[in-house]
């Protein structure tokens, strides 16, 4: 057995489990394993953003992209504190990450050192941390660290992946011991779990009688990474599919049987057909309040009308909001597996489904007609849609969007086609600003070889704008699209038809004649020594973002778009007791029959 520092231990596990970086920010908790990187740096890389959310977003979106983990590092007190919120962002997203994080050395423990949290217990940051984890490990001897690595890392990455603490008191760190190395943790979707053959047979005994089916597919299938067989099935069945934002791209989404995201902020084709569905198969999906338009039925759904089978690795996600008639615990790709030899034994005959494709089809030539008009407008500042088209039109199909959050991201979750799994990143569960802005960077380094996008607000751009000097330090070629509509806009729009049209706190405004007012993003790039373009007529559009992708160098352009034109809701979004609004396309469709048996 070696002897070895505890900083050693960590650094050779995660090299060992082929973690290539630790995204980290300093302090005095953590100079000790900064030290034993320096050692390692030939193996695994250090990247120093200058702030800790900055860190635990670049790992999340590295994950997504990969499906394999990094590390982040974090000093005691206040430097992992800011990790809080990413680390929800992670956990409601279902991303992978390991956040170390450095605390007092067990010695002071309770005689409140510098940064201890002790108020309730000692080094207490482990229940700051809680609930945003799936666990928090706190090894407080070098002999600790092997069994805690192995757990840490195992439970990050088994069933569905999620945050994982790992708090290091300073001594640990610089403490030696004789330790035998951990093996590493298995990789994602090492283990998968199936349905049971009865469950498939069922399943597909109401598959086939269903005459309006839909399946439902969300993050899950993404992380089962089950787009082939997704694929496969629907186009043998001829189900349509609508996508949750995190499983968007699983199935081509210019597929004809793609129908996008639903809820409010959907599109008008998959609220039609979850409404009149008469079966919804959702894998790895969660009928969160935005894709349920808020569960009120006849906009999105009708459950228990329509019939239900939920598939899910989470059993808190089976059952959570719609009872179904159908539960199973399963990995989504095992699942699609085994419906397909289930169904290829029945061979079945798809016309059944014909009247249904006639609807959908109806739906989707309405909607396009509906839409397609504003895509096409030129204008200063620019229509939204205009910015959506004009990203779909210059960036390859491989190219990654991380998106943050805002009336931004609505657009985009409406009417951006992802064309493969894992290119579009979604701030989504816990909706934290500042994910799209950020996680680029990880992204880029998940995926140097494509081009990589921040699509994001200028308030979400604003809450991070240090992004540029990492993007420099590390050159690293990520293009922010600052979607700049001068305020906070998606809450202003939720004060303008909820709160009587009174704006306040919303917008950015100077002095007392309320100047709309932002910074200059080019010139404050530039000024970081990122190249910049600012960018106020649709016209120039493609050929800045064209030439931003081109230039292979960290580039922002500042996009001006028109506040005053609002996504065309298609479902319905509640905040209880403030009453929703009816959708501005199509209309809720309750069904006057008793459930379907
Ligand atoms: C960290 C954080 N703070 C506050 C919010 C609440 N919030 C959601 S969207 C939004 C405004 C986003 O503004 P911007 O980035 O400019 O996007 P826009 O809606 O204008 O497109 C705010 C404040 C949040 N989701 N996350
Ligand atoms: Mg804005």
């Amino acid at each position: 057995m070696p002897r070895m520092k505890g900083a050693e231990v960590i650094s050779e596990y995660l090299i060992d489990s082929k973690i290539p970086y630790v995204f980290g920010l300093c302090g005095h908790g953590n100079v000790g394993i900064l030290d034993t990187l320096y050692q390692a740096r030939d193996r695994i890389t250090l990247v120093s953003p200058r702030h800790e959310q900055v860190a635990a977003h670049m790992a999340d979106a590295y994950f997504r992209v990969r499906h394999e983990p990094v590390a982040t590092l974090t000093s005691c007190g206040p430097g992992s504190c800011n990790i809080v919120m990413p680390l929800a962002l992670a956990l409601s997203d279902s991303s992978a990450l390991l956040a170390i994080t450095a605390n007092v050395p067990t010695s002071q423990f309770n005689r409140s050192p510098f940064q201890e949290i002790n108020k309730h217990f000692q080094a207490d940051f482990p229940n700051i941390i809680r609930p945003v984890v799936k666990r928090s490990f706190q090894p407080t001897r070098v002999d600790m660290l092997p069994l805690a690595l192995r757990q840490a890392t195992t439970t990050m990455l088994s069933g569905r992946p999620g945050p994982v603490n790992l708090d290091v008191p300073f001594n640990v760190f610089q403490e030696e011991d004789d330790v035998e190395m951990p093996r590493p943790a298995p990789a994602l979707n090492a283990q998968r779990s199936g349905a049971s053959p009865d469950e498939i047979a069922a399943c597909v005994d109401l598959i086939l009688k269903a005459k309006r089916p839909v399946i439902f597919v969300g993050h899950g299938v993404t992380l089962s990474e089950a787009s082939r067989e997704l694929t496969e099935f629907v186009h043998r069945m001829q189900i349509p599919v609508i996508s949750s934002p995190n499983g968007m791209g699983t199935l081509d989404m210019t597929d004809p049987l793609s129908l996008g995201f639903i809820g409010r902020n959907g599109a008008y084709p998959a609220n039609e057909a979850g409404r009149h569905a008469d079966l919804v198969i959702a894998i790895g999906a969660r009928f969160d309040d935005r894709s349920a338009s808020s569960w009120m039925p006849g906009y999105s759904w009708n459950f228990p009308h329509t019939k239900l089978i939920h598939v899910d690795v989470d059993p808190a996600e089976l059952g959570r909001n719609y009872p179904p008639d159908i539960g199973i615990l399963a990995d989504a790709r095992t699942f699609l597996r085994q419906l397909l030899s289930e169904t290829e034994k029945r061979s079945p005959k798809r016309d059944a489904l014909k009247a249904w494709l006639a609807d959908v089809g109806a739906w989707q030539r309405e909607w396009e007609k509906f839409i397609k008009p504003n895509f096409e407008i030129h204008a200063s500042p620019i229509r939204p849609e205009r910015v959506v088209a004009d990203c779909q039109s210059v960036l390859p199909p491989d190219a990654i969007l991380c998106c943050d959050v805002g009336v931004n991201h609505n657009w985009y979750m409406q009417f951006w086609k992802a064309r493969h799994p894992q290119t579009m990143l979604n701030s989504w569960g816990f909706s934290g600003m500042g994910f799209g802005a950020a996680g680029a960077l990880g992204a880029k380094l998940a995926a140097p070889d494509r081009p990589v996008v921040s699509i994001t607000g200028d308030g979400c751009f604003a809450m991070v704008p240090h992004v540029l000097c990492t993007a420099v330090e590390y050159n690293i070629p990520v293009v922010w699209v600052v979607w700049n509509n001068f305020g906070w806009v998606s809450i202003r729009d939720i004060q303008l038809g909820m709160f009587g049209g009174r704006e306040h706190g919303t917008m950015f405004h100077a002095g007392a004649n309320k100047t709309p007012y932002n910074p200059d993003f080019a010139a404050w790039a530039r000024g970081a020594g990122v190249d910049a373009i600012t960018v106020t007529k649709s016209e120039d559009l493609k050929g800045a973002l064209e030439h931003a992708i081109k230039a292979n160098k960290p580039y922002l352009l500042d996009v001006h778009v028109d506040a005053e034109v609002r996504p065309p809701s298609t479902g319905a979004w509640q905040l209880p007791p403030t009453p929703h609004k009816e959708p501005v396309f199509g209309k809720r469709y309750l069904p006057d029959i008793a459930p379907a048996k």
